[in-house]
């Protein structure tokens, strides 16, 4: 099977991989040179565990390439970006989609299977993608087969996850399902879920939601903590011994091209109806101020202040940073004191190395759960820093330990209520 994927981004490039290294013969498309060209020589330009060993494979076995143009193939897989729009509902943008879709056109031919794997609005696939190949003259269901397979793995564990998850394919029609359960046959081990395009568009805002809501009421919760003078990490965990209760974690607020995108999508399509999602995304939203204001607790009347930011991704270990709350904290916190970015995983020339981070520093501030962050040398770091203060949003440092630090969490922070 030839399979031309559009878009190799954090979906579209392991997936490009995965099919590749699965006998199936891929050409890789984007709009960007910077990543064509590295794709053909074996590098890839996001990180991800194990991602550029196997590509560098596939490329040397020829199974796998990359270029500026779609070819004629049997497969047409489209994992674009979809933003939000600048509208009053932040609807879903369905520009590179579309755009997409329309640079296959000239390269599609009767037979073909069409799949849509960026997240899109529910009835995007029905009302916005069907009528462009019909008007070229195409009847979806008989000349070709278009579905829309929502991917749902999770940064940091995407091949995994590619291989293992469950996946819905929503066809048009029973046909397009049949056709494009056919294409992931080829490395899926987890159970293939056929059903609606409508149903499978839904689906997959709903399980992003689903979690965006859930987080939401862990932050409210760490907000009625603060208040109560209660310890939230304690009432977590104790109300998870509960056999159905699951709250989240608190933490800086909701990053990430998933949850902090999708929830808008669902509210954009019923602005009146959608209130609890709407709300959960206006909690999570709030967070970075709330985070930015118990800095400025913490560190009552120091304008002049020093805070090393530990992690900017919006979650740890994966290097990306769109829609991260931490970087929103920044910016903030650059209007009022000194800020220093420490962060191991991003490429920026305004970051600094973790002893200049620290060194005369009066916080620490964790925002990203980074694995180097567990173990580092705290007592060390505490002697260099000008107040060894840690506020660790992601409650990730043991508060137990014996560092010479004051370690300030969601559980505690209650207690640093205007005490300086
Ligand atoms: N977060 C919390 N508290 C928690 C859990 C997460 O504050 O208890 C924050 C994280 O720090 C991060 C954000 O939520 O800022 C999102 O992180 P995540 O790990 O929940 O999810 P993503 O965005 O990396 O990936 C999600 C996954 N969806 C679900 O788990 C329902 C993934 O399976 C999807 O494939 C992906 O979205 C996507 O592409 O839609």
């Amino acid at each position: 099977m030839k399979i031309c994927v559009i878009g190799l981004g954090y979906i579209g490039m392991p997936t490009a991989v995965m099919f590749a290294s699965h006998g199936c013969n891929v050409v890789g498309v984007d709009v960007s040179e910077h990543v064509v060209q590295s794709l053909n020589i074996g590098k890839i330009v996001i990180e991800e565990p194990g991602l550029e060993e196997l590509a560098k494979r596939c490329v040397e076995d020829r199974t796998l390439k990359a270029s500026l143009l779609p070819e004629v193939a049997d497969t047409f897989i489209i994992a674009v970006p979809t933003p939000n729009k600048d509208d009053e509902y932040k609807s879903c943008d369905l520009k590179y989609v579309l755009q997409a879709v329309r640079s296959i056109l000239p390269y599609v031919r009767k037979g073909n299977t069409i799949i849509i794997e960026s997240t899109i609005a529910p009835r995007t696939t029905n009302d916005e993608v069907m009528p462009v190949f019909e008007e070229a003259g195409f009847t979806i269901g008989k000349d070709l087969y278009l579905a829309h397979c929502p991917e749902r793995v999770l940064p940091g564990k995407i091949l995994y996850e590619l291989e293992n998850n469950n996946r819905i394919i929503g066809g048009i029609t029973n046909e397009c399902s049949k056709h494009a359960e056919e294409v992931y046959k080829v490395f899926v081990k987890g159970e293939l879920l056929l059903t609606e395009a409508k149903v499978a568009e839904l689906s997959k805002c709903m399980e992003n939601t689903f979690r965006d809501v859930n987080i939401s009421l862990a932050n409210e919760l760490a907000k009625i903590c603060y208040e109560l003078d209660i310890n939230c990490l304690d009432v977590i965990a104790l109300a998870n011994k509960h056999p159905r209760v699951n709250i989240h974690q608190p933490g800086p607020g909701v990053g990430g091209h998933c949850l902090a995108i999708d929830p808008y999508f669902i509210c954009a399509k019923a602005p009146q109806t959608a209130k609890l999602i709407s709300l959960a995304r206006s909690i999570n939203k709030s967070m970075p101020d709330f985070v930015v204001d118990k800095v400025k607790m913490i560190l009552k009347d120091q304008d002049e202040a020093k805070i090393a930011v530990f992690g900017v991704t919006y979650k740890g270990n994966i290097d990306d940073i769109r829609e991260s709350p931490a970087i929103e904290i920044v910016t903030m916190l650059e209007e009022a004191y000194k800020v220093a970015v420490y962060d191991p995983h991003v490429n920026n020339p305004n970051y600094v190395s973790l002893l200049e981070a620290v060194t005369d520093a009066d916080m620490i501030l964790i925002l990203a759960d980074h694995n180097e962050f567990k173990n580092l040398d705290y007592k060390q770091i505490a002697k260099v820093m000008k107040q060894p203060i840690l506020f660790d949003t992601k409650n990730m440092i043991s508060t137990q330990e014996e560092y010479g630090l004051e370690i300030i969490n969601y559980g505690n922070l209650y207690q640093h209520k205007n005490t300086r």
